[in-house]
């Protein structure tokens, strides 16, 4: 096979797996290392201290797996649509609503790790990364001409809009480069920044982490400053407001197909008093597969308390409203 029709016979594959969109790029240093390097100066990482450990390689991804030089990056929709938040709910993001697409994915990315493999030389390396390991994932998917970073810092897809996964498989099969995506399709819109709750957009493509609500939800252990809880509304898990808000999902987003993910749209909301009482044997039984498990029930009991606190507020201020 020439590198040409590795790489279709590649993307095919990715396909055929279940992914809905595949491109390749090299393992050249992202031009962004100023950004990442004032970002992780600044505080902005919070308590993600494997951000910091990880920077070198996130910003020399040649580094990550000894002899590889291409990133094969897919994409793995994930859009799914709740109805209406029913009293003493709280909602958990779209991405989270069933099993841990890092488990999901694992399978699919294998497969294609070795089908990379099997058509290259004796020592051709391809190992998968999902979301974990320094691998600038955002900016490999620009690159591979996956679409383009929104002001929201989304990976933002001209026909599918942002609510997907991205993954890759690093290796030194000799693969052709696709064309990266270049153009700034966000152009004078800046309705995720407004949207944010927290204000966690300093500016445009910059997002501190320590105002997200994804970021208090998930990462944050501990006490969550008073002021950012009243902030956070009802999720108990994620944030999609400024996905939510972007006119790339309005207009693109479809909802999911297949059996990649194996989500439910139906666990968008959760009973608060229900996690509040739940001991960890219940918690461990009924989310112990999903992304909730990071927090672990001790963070998701805090986030409830914070969630179900705000739903009240907001209860009674609209009662107040109608006297
Ligand atoms: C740390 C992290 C977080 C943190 C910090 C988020 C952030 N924006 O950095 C927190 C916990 C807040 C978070 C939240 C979420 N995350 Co997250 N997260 C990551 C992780 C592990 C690293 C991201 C990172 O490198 N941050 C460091 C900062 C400095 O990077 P950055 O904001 O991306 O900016 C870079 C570029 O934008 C570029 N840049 C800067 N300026 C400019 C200017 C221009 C013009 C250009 C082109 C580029 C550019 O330089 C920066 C340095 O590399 C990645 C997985 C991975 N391995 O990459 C997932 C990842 C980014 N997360 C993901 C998801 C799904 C989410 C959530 C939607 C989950 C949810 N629903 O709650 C939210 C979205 C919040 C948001 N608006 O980003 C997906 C995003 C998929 C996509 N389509 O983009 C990823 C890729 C995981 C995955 N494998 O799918 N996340
Ligand atoms: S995920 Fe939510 S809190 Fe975080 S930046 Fe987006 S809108 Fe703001
Ligand atoms: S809401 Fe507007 S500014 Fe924000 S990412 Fe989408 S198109 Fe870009």
């Amino acid at each position: 096979m020439t590198p040409f029709e590795k790489a279709e016979a590649t993307k095919q594959r990715a396909l055929e797996l279940g992914f809905d969109a595949v491109g390749i790029t090299d393992l050249t240093p992202p031009p962004h290392e100023v950004e990442l390097r004032s970002w992780l100066k600044s505080g902005m990482a919070g308590t993600m201290t494997y951000m910091h450990r990880q920077a070198a390689r996130r910003a020399r991804p040649a580094m990550i797996l000894p002899g590889a030089d291409r990133a094969i990056v897919v994409s793995a929709n994930y859009f799914n649509s709740e109805g209406d938040r029913p009293d003493g709910f709280g909602r958990v993001a779209k991405y989270a609503r069933g099993h841990d697409y890092h488990k999901s994915l694992r399978g699919p990315l294998q497969a294609l790790a070795d089908f990379v493999r099997s058509i290259g030389e004796s020592d051709t390396v391809a190992r998968f990364y999902v979301d974990a390991g320094p691998v600038p994932e955002r900016e490999l998917a620009q690159r591979a001409g996956l679409g383009w970073i929104g002001k929201n810092t989304m990976l933002i897809s001209p026909t599918r809009g942002s609510f997907t996964f991205l993954a890759t498989i690093l290796t030194n099969l000799d693969l052709p480069l696709d064309d990266p995506f270049n153009l700034d399709r966000c152009g004078s819109c800046t309705r995720c920044l407004e949207a944010c709750p927290t204000d966690a957009f300093p500016r445009a493509r910059v997002l501190d982490s320590r105002q997200c609500i994804s970021y208090l939800t998930i990462e944050c252990a501990g006490d969550i400053a008073p002021e950012l809880q009243a902030l956070m509304g009802d999720w108990v898990f994620g944030c999609d407001i400024c996905q939510d808000v972007c006119p790339w999902n309005s207009k693109f987003a479809s909802p999911l197909k297949g059996d990649l993910l194996a989500l439910d749209p139906s666990r968008g909301f959760v009973d608060l008093a229900m996690l509040i009482e739940m001991d960890d044997a219940e918690f461990v039984e009924q989310f112990g597969h999903t992304p909730l498990e990071r927090p672990a029930s001790a963070g998701i009991k805090r986030n409830a308390k914070i969630a179900l606190e705000n739903s009240q507020r907001e209860a009674s201020w609209q009662m107040s409203q109608t006297q």
